[in-house]
């Protein structure tokens, strides 16, 4: 007997951060974070749960994967399994219409369809937040990809909670891509290492609290000038504590500050924009959609940047009733 469903959710960039665990075991976060989910960057995943099957397989963007991202995979099949009274096999199959794995949210998105698919497909009828809570375990930034528009999750939070639809606030996020190659150090590896090693980590923790709630009343009362301020510090703080960590975590490119650069001039001269920068070389930019045209091709210029992906605020993370045609064949 094969039960199967296909969900699709968005990648979040986060506008305040979140890098550290409060419980390493359970993946709880240290920090509370705020992140806005984006229409333009989807994972679609169908996931196939087959008595016939003797193991679970994955694979992603057609790749069948081995070693850490299958059993990244299996534990959170395993939650969904154990929920359900099953112990049947899934096969996962799963699509990003963006590049992974260097800093561009894949986790996110990826282990939010995930559960989503998973849960579906068993027939469990949960709530949202027993699903942003799933995804969590697995990556606690895809907590956030269940919810669309603009989303929290909480220190230590089970699950993630919406601040504010997408229509709230429809600002424009540009990502300035500056390589296509896969990161070093993971974000889960990187944030232990920085806990671990780092001087400033402590210092992190500590502040991050107020940047978030900052960034959370810029967001809630639309004023961008005390956004751009929260979040560009929110950035750079969880840099400064990567950067003080032993061996030094550095995910900055040239072109990463070249972009950093080009953003302030800009604010400078009035453009309502500022950046986040996450785990990888790639800036995000959030900016008004009056001026994001401009912008975004003032960016494409900037040495060293590829090219620039443009998104608005996202939907909610969905079960597609009739499967996906990027998942056919
Ligand atoms: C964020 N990042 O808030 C921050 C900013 C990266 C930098 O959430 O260990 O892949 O799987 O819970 O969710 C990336 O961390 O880490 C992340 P795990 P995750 O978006």
């Amino acid at each position: 007997m094969k039960q199967t469903a296909t969900a699709r959710a968005h990648a979040n960039i986060a506008l305040a951060k979140y890098w550290g665990k409060a419980d390493v075991a359970r993946n709880l976060p240290a920090v509370p974070s705020l992140s806005l989910t984006l229409a333009g960057m989807r994972t679609t995943t169908e996931v196939t749960f087959d008595a016939a099957l003797e193991a679970d397989e994955l694979f992603l963007g057609g790749a069948a994967q081995q070693g850490k991202p299958l059993q990244r995979a299996t534990k959170l099949l395993n939650e969904v399994r154990g929920l359900a009274g099953t112990d049947t096999f899934a096969k996962v199959r799963s699509v990003n219409d963006f590049p992974t794995a260097s800093g561009l949210a894949s986790s996110a998105s990826g282990f939010a369809a995930l559960a989503l698919a998973a849960v579906t497909a068993l027939g469990l009828e949960l709530p949202t937040d027993r699903v942003s809570a799933i995804a969590r375990a697995a990556s606690a930034s895809a907590a956030r990809s269940l919810y669309g528009g603009y989303v929290e999750l909480g220190a230590s939070a089970d699950s993630a909670l919406r601040v504010a639809p997408p229509e709230h606030w429809p600002l424009c996020m540009l990502v300035a891509v500056t390589s296509e190659a896969a990161k070093d150090t993971g974000s889960t590896d990187g944030m232990q290492h920085t806990a671990r090693t780092s001087p400033y980590y402590a210092s992190w923790v500590t502040d991050a609290p107020r940047l978030f709630a900052e960034v959370k009343a810029a967001v809630l009362a639309r004023d961008f000038e005390r956004l751009a301020v929260a979040a560009e510090q929110s950035a750079l703080a969880m840099h400064a504590s990567m950067l003080a960590a032993s061996p030094a975590l550095i995910y900055f490119r040239p072109a990463t500050l070249a972009v950093i650069e080009a953003v302030r001039a800009a604010r400078r001269a009035g453009v309502p924009c500022c950046f986040t920068i996450d785990a990888g070389p790639h800036v995000k930019v959030l900016v008004e959609p009056q001026s994001a045209g401009a912008l975004r091709a003032q960016l494409g210029r900037v040495e060293g940047v590829l090219r620039v992906l443009e998104s608005a605020p996202g939907p909610d993370a969905a079960v597609l009733a009739d499967g996906a045609p990027e998942l056919a064949g």
